[in-house]
């Protein structure tokens, strides 16, 4: 299928690369943090552990397909700049491990973090460059199952989980807003608007809780957790 979203959108403009330095890098950096975090997953939940290293392969393949497209359009990623963007999550997903709460965990990478990709990648493809676009389109049929792993295992350990959720979602959804209010210009500079970021975010996540057990009330509550004050 062939789209014509942004028809003036110049892939080689300075304007572009500058912005895709960075966003290339986030989602480089992401997707090295979701293959770490899928190993550290796996060693905590022994049952699912060769099912948690297959996703972390897929995580390091979906790494390389992302640097693909930055050396595609000639652009270096900015990984300084992609380190500090993650570090909240960062340290937030390490305390939680080193302290054995894997429902944390899981909510960080394989809720927020997944939904974060997801909205990302279905924004992203319409107005990508035709080498990207092929790339992410693989990538975000991965990422929905990698959601899926988060919201079954959750909807298994539900009523054990709640309490942990609404505590990791209160502690982990307001950096998501200061995640996204970060990289507002450069998404704009690439054809992604925020709103629908925004948009596309809060239905994927807002799906997943609905998914692992909760009723609407609390979906409302937890998804917009921090959006106003961001
Ligand atoms: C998990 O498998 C991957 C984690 C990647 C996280 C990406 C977050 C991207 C947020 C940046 C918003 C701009 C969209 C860029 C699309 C290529
Ligand atoms: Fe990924
Ligand atoms: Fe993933």
């Amino acid at each position: 299928m062939s789209q014509v979203a942004a028809p003036e959108l110049d892939f080689s403009s300075e304007v572009y690369k500058d912005a895709y330095s960075r966003i290339n890098a986030i989602v480089i950096e992401g997707e090295q943090e979701a293959h770490e975090n899928y190993i550290r997953l796996a060693e905590m939940l022994p049952d699912f552990h060769d099912d948690l290293v297959r996703l972390s392969k897929m995580e390091s393949r979906h790494k390389k397909g992302f640097e693909s497209c930055g050396r595609n359009l000639k652009v270096t990623p900015d990984m300084e700049f992609a380190k500090s963007f993650f570090a909240g999550l960062h340290r937030n997903f390490q305390e939680a491990a080193a302290e054995g709460k894997v429902v944390t965990c899981l909510l960080i990478q394989s809720l927020i973090i997944e939904c974060f990709a997801i909205a990302a990648y279905n924004i992203y493809i319409p107005v990508a460059d035709d080498f990207a676009r092929k790339i992410t389109e693989g990538v975000v049929k991965d990422e929905y199952s990698h959601l899926n792993f988060g919201e079954v295992w959750l909807k298994e350990n539900f009523e054990a989980s709640k309490a942990e959720l609404e505590e990791a979602n209160r502690q982990n959804l307001p950096l998501v807003w200061k995640m996204l209010n970060q990289v507002e210009n450069d998404a704009e500079n690439m054809a992604m608007g925020k709103d629908a970021l925004v948009e596309d975010f809060m239905i994927q996540y807002g799906d997943a809780l609905s998914n692992i057990g909760f009723n609407t009330r609390d979906i409302m509550r937890l998804s917009a957790y921090g959006l106003r004050a961001a």
